[in-house]
């Protein structure tokens, strides 16, 4: 079964396949999922073996990953008195999947329990300042994508309104208890475009004249779903790369797995960190 908004539920979708997950690793419910993108996938093992894995392509409503360094594994661990849900790998809009099926995952782990849902993902550097390696709290985010997981079908009834209000999406009490792991982490803002391509250097100098300080192509859609369902989000991107126009060099998704690769031990120590503080 695949999710598509046009001719099914994916609330009742996700409900289903909350509900599979939930019977499959067993035990209380899960309370905090993390989404591991590009580039943080080398973190999983640095928060322990986990309990049970699997794959996430036998669950309702799962695609099949299609990008090099993109498992679609879903694993299940105890940290602290936590359970947690770590999903590694996630699926995108360039791949050609609906905002729907981008936030499934997402939205899967909120039905499953998670109160509080952290984003990670590889970005762009929009600041000459910043570093490759360096790590950033998303404070807030500009979709240009174009997109919104809450289009089309109107929620059932129990669920909030589409109309939702974002004004504290990347909560501010999550960030600041991810400061009290690391005084030194920044924030930025995160701008969501479709990709796959990266940006042209016009395009970068505009990001920047807008406001944001980093660039990728995930995240904001799975936040504004996450927040919807009532989920508290922290957001942290990896900065891989300085952004086109920024970079001396041009770009290659090479260069984004092996800076997260680089700094796998830092990002787990950083997780692990925020996982004991909630
Ligand atoms: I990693 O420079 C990573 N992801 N759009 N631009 C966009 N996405 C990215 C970039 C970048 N680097």
């Amino acid at each position: 079964m695949t999710v598509d908004s046009a001719i099914s539920d994916p609330y009742e979708i996700a409900a289903e396949a909350a509900a599979e997950l939930t019977r499959w690793a067993g035990g209380p419910p899960h309370d905090v999922a993390i989404v591991l993108g590009s580039g943080w996938q080398a973190v999983a093992d640095g928060l322990g073996t986990g309990e049970a894995e699997r794959s996430a392509a036998g669950l309702p409503g799962f695609a099949a990953p299609t990008v090099a360094g993109h498992y679609g594994t879903i694993r299940s661990l105890r940290f602290d008195d936590h359970r947690v849900l770590l999903l590694i790998g996630r699926t995108h809009l360039y791949e050609g999947r609906s905002p729907a099926e981008v936030v499934h995952p997402v939205r899967t782990a909120v039905m499953a329990g998670a109160r509080v849902v952290i984003l990670t993902n590889a970005a762009g550097g929009l600041d000459p300042a910043m570093r490759p390696g360096q790590v950033v709290l998303i404070r807030d985010h500009l979709n240009l994508m174009g997109a919104s997981p809450l289009g089309g079908q109107v929620p059932p009834a129990g669920y909030r309104s589409r109309f939702v209000d974002l004004t504290d999406l990347y909560q501010a009490k999550l960030r600041a208890l991810a400061r009290q792991v690391d005084p030194a982490l920044g924030e930025g803002v995160y701008a969501a475009l479709g990709g796959p391509h990266y940006e042209t250097p016009a395009e970068v100098a505009m990001l920047r004249s807008i406001g944001a300080d980093l660039v990728g192509m995930s995240t904001a859609l799975e936040a504004i779903a996450a927040h919807h369902l009532g989920a508290s989000v922290l957001g942290i991107s990896l900065v891989t790369n300085l952004a086109a126009g920024v970079s001396p060099t041009p770009l290659d998704h090479e260069e984004v797995l092996a800076a997260g690769a680089a700094a796998a031990p830092y990002l787990a120590e950083l997780l692990a960190g925020v996982l004991s503080a909630l």
